[in-house]
């Protein structure tokens, strides 16, 4: 029998923004790495029911004598978070052992790129497939598919919304870290001002709760006008072309907030170009290399880091269940870090950045 540890799952707020208060609250367990904590700053939150969290941990035991196939499908190439997530991924199944992975991703976030690949792959008939599906309506059909096939799916990152498909989901609070952003920029515009979301696309389950998080969680702000969301399509030259023409529209803009890596990147670009970095606050979810050059320049105030590795890393492990016909968790939260440019020379914070690849 081969034993591996259930990872970590809790929040981990590390800030230097009073708002950390809020951080978690009502969404996951939270806790602080010992000594890392700025002043003014605090991480008690409330746990979410039925997720995994830190304090859990736990050893999950597999036989010796697996020999099996899992398919990690990502939502897109080339994205420092799922090759994070790959990392985990393959961390995981060479630890398990007995396990054959092949990795694939569309080129885009596109469900029409995606689902071509999820076909082929169902062809070639794993024992599981790990996937990040594209759009919560137009990912479901290949899914139930492969599910109606004896496949186990396992949703990382992304979900569907036909709540059947997946025997587990392991994914960030998003809806959480959304409101988490909000308390963060309202705080670094001193409570004031006007702002703005980029999203990627409408139809991504975890940038749409991220949107709506904000949004709710904006709104009790009495004295900040908040504008809309626009949309990059994940691409970093749409982002910083929302941002410059917003910025012509709204001269007053004080704050940003950029739902994933490549619209966060591409909103500091565009604040950058029109040379108001650092007047214009932006909180960005994820924590890719350039964002952290971003984040260094000063460019960027904040950075909601996933945890991509521990997604990847539990999805393997609730697939390997999945296949043996064991019991899974049929959903499990991952935590948040946040990144400013106070703590980010911090090992405890530093370690969540992304992985460009998985030998660094
Ligand atoms: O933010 C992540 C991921 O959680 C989201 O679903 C899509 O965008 C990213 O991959 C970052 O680019």
């Amino acid at each position: 029998m081969r034993k591996t540890p259930i990872r970590g799952a809790a929040f981990v707020g590390v800030v230097g923004l009073a708002s950390l208060a809020m951080f978690g609250a009502g969404a996951g367990a939270s806790t602080e790495p010992p000594g890392t904590e700025p002043e003014g700053t605090e991480a008690e939150g409330t746990e979410a029911e039925g997720t995994e969290t830190e304090g859990t941990a736990a050893e999950l035991t597999f036989p010796d004598d697996l020999d099996l196939n899992l398919t990690f499908v990502q939502g897109v190439i080339g994205d420092e978070f799922y090759i994070s997530m790959e990392c985990g991924v393959q961390d995981a199944a060479e630890e398990i052992g007995g396990i054959s992975l092949d990795v694939q991703g569309p080129d885009a976030f596109d469900a029409t790129l995606q689902n071509p690949i999820l076909d082929s792959v169902i062809a070639s008939a794993p024992d599981a497939i790990l996937v990040a599906p594209n759009d919560v309506e137009a990912s479901a059909e290949p899914l139930q598919r492969a599910q109606d096939e004896g496949i186990e799916v396992i949703l990382v990152d992304t979900v569907v919304n036909d709540e059947s498909i997946g025997a587990s989901r392991i994914a960030s609070d998003n809806f959480g870290g959304g409101v988490a952003a909000a308390d963060s920029l309202a705080e670094l515009i001193g409570g004031e001002g006007t702002v703005m979301v980029v999203n990627v696309n409408p139809g991504i389950s975890t940038t749409d709760l991220r949107q709506q998080g904000f949004e709710e969680q904006i709104a009790t702000y009495p004295d900040i006008e908040y504008i809309g969301t626009e949309f990059s399509n994940n691409e970093p030259a749409r982002a910083a072309e929302i941002v410059t023409a917003t910025l012509a529209a709204h001269p007053d803009l004080s704050g940003i907030f950029a739902t994933n890596l490549f619209s966060a990147q591409g909103s500091a670009t565009g604040l950058v170009q029109a040379g108001v970095q650092g007047d214009v606050q932006i909180v960005g979810f994820d924590a890719g290399p350039a964002q952290v050059e971003q984040l260094e320049a000063g460019d960027v105030q904040a950075l909601v880091m996933q945890k991509p590795y521990d997604i990847g890393y539990q999805g393997v492990q609730q697939a390997v269940l999945a296949v043996l016909g064991e019991e899974v968790t049929p959903e499990i939260q991952t935590g948040f870090v946040v990144a400013t440019a106070d703590n980010m020379d911090d090992p405890e914070v530093n370690q969540w950045f992304y992985k460009a690849n998985c030998d660094e």
